[in-house]
C-alpha cells in the first residue's frame, strides 16, 4: 500500500459475487484457507498440507430491539455504563478539573471506537470502517438497561456511591437516572463476603427456595421485555465475585441434574447460577463477568440444549488484558521471560470484598491463567517438562483510591546468551471505566452473533446443500473480552490478546467476505 490511511464513515457496501444483499439476510460464501499439520512422531517432522473449506455464511439484517440486563446494576460497572449510555441520549456535557466540555464517548469499546481495514483506495491509501458498521449492529443508546442488585440505591445515588464519575455529570445524570431502580437482588450470603451484608437491603425474602427465586428471576425478565417492549434480552453477570460453588456429579453436572437440584433446593447452587439458568431458560444469553463458576457443566449443558448463548469468565480489562499482550511480545520475539510479578491496588467495593480469601481464590486463579497458550506456542523456550514463568499476583485493598486502579508490573526475562531482560510497566485508570466500554460490547456481539448462521460445504443450502446452523452457543469468539476464555467442548483455549482480536474481526470479514488480510 502507498499513502497513508482513513477512516471513512458512510457505511461498507460489499461488491462482489459472493456476497447477496436480499430483504432479511446478508449471505456470503467464504472460502476459508488453513493449513493441516501432521507430525511424524519419530522424527517430529511436519507435514504442512493447505486446504480451504467453504463456508456459507447467513447474516439477519433486523436489529433487533434488546435490552441489557445486569446482575448487579448499582455496582461501579454497572451504573458506570448507563451512566454513559444516558448521557449519551441526552448529550450531556460535563466539565472537569481540565477540561470543560467533556462530551460523552465510548472510547475502549471495539465496537464504538475502533475500526477495521477493509482495503486500499484508489491512491494506494488504506480505508477502514468503523467495525460496527461491517455488519447491521445495535446501537448503545437504543439499548433498554435494567438489572438487579441486592442493593436499593437508585442508578443516581449508586453513581455516587461509586464515585467513577465527574459530580458534575453526576448532578445532570441525578434526574434522570433517580428513577431506575434495580430489581431485587437473589442474595446468598454463603457465597458472599460478609462485608457486604450492610448493603444487602433489596433482596428476594431470605425463606425463598433456590425454585421460587429461579422463577421470579424468570418472571422478572418477562416483565423487564413487556415494560420496555423488547424482543430480545442479555443478562451480564456484573455482580460481585462469589466464591466457588461445589461440582460434582448429580448436583450440576448435566442440565437435569443441575434444575433437580434447584427443585430440591440444593445449598450449593449460587445465586450467579440462577441468574445463569433464568436467562438460558428465557432465551437470553448470558455472559458470566466473574471468575467464579457459575457455569458449571450443568448450566452449559443447559445453554448448549436450549442453543442459547454463554459468554465467560471474568472480564479481562486492566493487567490481565496487558499481561496478555506483553508476554505475547516478548515471547514472540524470542526472549524468554521467567517472572511475572503483578500487584494491583484500589479501593473500590469489588476490591473490599475481595478482601475476603475465600472470595480472592476465584479471582487470583482467573488472573494466574492467563498466558498459558502463549507459552505452550514456543517449545524452543518452553520445552515440555520444563519450568513456566514464575507468576505472582498480589492485590491490596486502598480505600483512598476508591475507583482509581493502580498496576504496577515487573516482568524479568532472559534474552541474548542469557542478558536479564527486565521490564517494568505502572498503569493507573478508573477499574469501572476499563470495564464498562467491554460490557458495552459483550451486549451488542451477543445481540449479532445470534444473528449469524452458516453451513460448511460448497453447495448453498438453497441449493440443497447442508442446513444453516448457529454459532455454537458457547461463544468463543468472544474470548478477548474474557480472562478465561469459555470454549466449545475440545476447543483450546486462546489468551493471546492479538490473536482473539482477530477471532473477532475475521469472523465479520468472513460473513462480508473481505478478504484482505489484517494490517
Ligand atoms: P461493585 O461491588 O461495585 O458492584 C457489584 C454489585 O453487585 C453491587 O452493587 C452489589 O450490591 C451487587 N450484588 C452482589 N451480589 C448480588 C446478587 N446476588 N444479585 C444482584 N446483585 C448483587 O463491583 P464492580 O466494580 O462493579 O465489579 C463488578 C464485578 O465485575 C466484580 O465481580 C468484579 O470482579 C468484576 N470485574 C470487574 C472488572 C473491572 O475492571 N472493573 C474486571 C473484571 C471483572
Ligand atoms: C482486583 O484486581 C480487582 C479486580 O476485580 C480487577 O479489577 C479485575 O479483575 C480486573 O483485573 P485485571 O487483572 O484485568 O486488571
Amino acid at each position: 500500500g502507498g499513502g497513508g490511511g482513513y477512516t471513512a464513515l458512510g457505511g461498507l457496501h460489499v461488491d462482489s459475487p459472493d456476497v447477496a444483499y436480499g430483504g432479511d439476510h446478508i449471505t456470503a460464501r467464504y472460502e476459508y484457507r488453513s493449513t493441516a499439520a501432521a507430525v511424524d512422531a519419530e522424527t517430529g517432522r511436519v507435514t504442512a498440507t493447505p486446504r480451504s473449506t467453504v463456508y456459507h455464511f447467513r447474516t439477519g439484517t433486523r436489529v433487533r430491539r434488546t435490552g441489557l440486563l445486569q446482575v448487579g446494576w448499582g455496582g461501579a460497572n454497572g451504573s458506570t455504563l448507563t451512566g454513559a449510555i444516558v448521557a449519551s441520549r441526552s448529550n450531556l456535557t460535563w466539565a472537569s478539573r481540565s477540561q470543560a466540555d467533556h462530551k460523552p464517548n465510548y472510547k475502549g469499546s471495539l465496537t464504538q471506537a475502533a475500526t477495521v481495514r477493509v482495503g486500499l483506495d484508489a491512491d494506494g491509501a488504506a480505508v477502514t470502517v468503523p467495525l460496527r458498521d461491517v455488519l447491521p449492529m445495535g446501537t448503545p443508546e437504543a439499548l433498554a438497561l435494567g438489572g438487579w442488585d441486592i442493593s436499593g440505591a437508585s442508578l443516581a445515588d449508586a453513581a455516587d456511591r461509586a464515585g467513577v464519575f465527574e459530580p458534575d455529570l453526576r448532578r445532570q445524570l441525578r434526574p434522570l437516572t433517580d428513577g431506575m431502580v434495580p430489581m431485587r437482588g437473589a442474595y446468598d450470603p454463603a457465597f458472599i463476603a460478609d462485608n457486604q451484608a450492610p448493603r444487602a437491603d433489596h433482596v428476594m425474602p431470605a425463606e425463598w427456595t433456590k425454585q421460587q427465586r429461579l422463577d421470579a428471576l424468570r418472571e422478572d425478565i418477562v416483565a423487564f421485555k413487556a415494560a420496555n417492549d423488547v424482543e430480545f434480552v442479555v443478562v451480564v453477570w456484573t455482580a460481585n465475585s462469589e466464591r466457588y460453588a461445589e461440582e460434582r456429579p448429580g448436583l450440576n453436572d448435566t442440565a437435569d441434574a443441575l434444575l433437580a437440584a434447584i427443585a430440591r433446593d440444593e445449598a450449593e447452587v449460587s445465586p450467579s447460577t440462577l441468574y445463569a439458568v433464568a436467562a438460558i431458560l428465557e432465551g437470553c444469553p448470558f455472559i458470566n463477568g466473574s471468575p467464579q463458576n457459575t457455569l458449571v457443566a450443568g448450566a452449559v449443558d443447559l445453554a448448549i440444549r436450549s442453543g442459547v448463548a454463554v459468554v465467560g469468565d471474568d472480564f479481562k480489562s486492566g493487567q490481565t488484558k496487558m499481561k496478555s499482550v506483553l508476554v505475547d511480545y516478548l515471547i514472540g520475539c524470542g526472549v524468554k521471560v521467567k517472572t511475572m510479578v503483578t500487584y494491583n491496588h484500589l479501593g473500590n467495593n469489588d476490591m473490599y470484598q475481595l478482601t475476603d480469601g475465600v472470595m480472592w481464590k476465584p479471582k487470583s486463579a482467573a488472573k494466574s491463567r492467563v498466558i498459558d497458550d502463549i507459552v505452550d506456542g514456543n517449545g524452543l523456550l518452553y520445552p515440555p517438562g520444563t519450568a513456566r514463568p514464575d507468576h505472582v499476583v498480589v492485590v491490596k485493598y486502598v480505600p483512598f483510591l476508591g475507583d482509581s486502579k493502580r498496576d504496577v508490573s515487573e516482568y524479568t526475562s532472559e534474552t541474548f546468551m542469557d542478558a536479564h531482560y527486565t521490564s517494568v510497566m505502572h498503569n493507573t485508570c478508573l477499574d469501572s471505566a476499563l470495564c464498562a466500554p467491554l460490557i458495552l460490547d459483550l451486549a451488542l456481539l451477543a445481540e449479532l452473533l445470534t444473528r449469524i448462521d452458516f453451513t460448511v460445504g460448497n453447495a448453498a443450502p438453497d441449493a440443497d446443500g447442508a442446513p444453516y446452523q448457529p454459532l455454537h452457543p458457547v461463544l468463543s469468539v468472544l474470548s478477548f473480552y474474557m480472562k478465561i476464555p469459555r470454549t466449545p467442548p475440545g476447543e483450546p483455549i486462546v489468551n493471546s490478546l492479538a490473536r482473539q482480536r482477530a477471532a473477532v474481526e475475521n469472523l465479520l470479514r468472513a460473513t462480508m467476505y473481505i478478504t484482505e488480510p489484517i494490517g
